[in-house]
């Protein structure tokens, strides 16, 4: 069964038995006051905006069968997967590592690390630990993708300029086709939401394609 989603540059279409939703980095340190979203300075409120959307379609896509995949960015704790260029940003007391109100910042195990309770992953649906960016590097996304008969992805999370679209790339360049709906990812910096958006479609889809959650459940119907 194909499905034909409206998108920029072009519609979309996908068999949803070969493609899968990625939702990346929903975590409580990136979402949540307290973790390493803030320790960066940034205002974590404005990722809020994508909470609801995601819920929409992370519904819609379980109901169709999609192979749901969630990410989380973080270290181990004795920070050995850790680039010391990483570790060493920011001021020293808000590093990762550094205990915070939810924990050691951006260490796998501890509460912040976690994905928000509003899209927790169901009993099934891999979890990917990634020490960097990119959902690929360092990881068994690849295997994982080709052992399924993956195609297409529908990437989604925070934060769009940085992980979903380190993402993005990296599953361009593997032969993957995605799909980004917009107002399922979201930015501490708004206008870099809408530049790498269209960083996306440009060019005739030079990564990708753009939707909206809203076209997406409608197709999936
Ligand atoms: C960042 C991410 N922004 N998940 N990570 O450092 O986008």
């Amino acid at each position: 069964m194909t499905v034909i989603v409206d998108a920029l540059p072009a519609p979309f279409d996908l068999d949803p038995l070969h493609t899968a939703l990625i939702l990346i980095d929903m975590q409580r340190d990136f979402i949540e006051p307290g973790g390493f979203g803030e320790s960066l300075g940034n205002d974590v409120s404005l990722l809020r905006a994508a909470i609801a959307p995601c819920q929409r379609l992370l519904s819609a896509a379980r109901a169709a069968g999609l192979l749901v995949i969630h990410t989380r960015e973080g270290h181990r704790p004795d920070l050995s997967d850790a680039p010391p260029a990483k570790v060493q940003r920011g001021a020293p007391s808000l590093r990762i590592g550094a205990p915070g109100p939810m924990g050691r910042i951006l260490i796998r195990g501890e509460p912040g690390h976690d994905i928000i309770p509003e899209l927790y992953p169901q009993a099934g649906e891999p979890v990917i630990d990634k020490p960097g960016k990119g959902a690929f590097h360092a990881t068994d996304l690849g295997p994982m993708l080709q052992y399924r008969g993956i195609r297409d992805l529908i990437v989604c999370g925070v934060t769009t300029e940085v992980c979903v679209h380190t993402t993005v790339r990296e599953a361009n360049d593997r032969g993957y086709r995605c799909l980004v709906p917009a107002d399922c990812c979201a930015s501490y910096f708004p206008e870099f939401h809408e530049v790498a958006l269209r960083m996306v479609h440009a060019q005739g889809g030079i990564f990708g394609w753009v939707s909206d959650s809203t076209r997406l459940v409608a197709a999936l119907d």
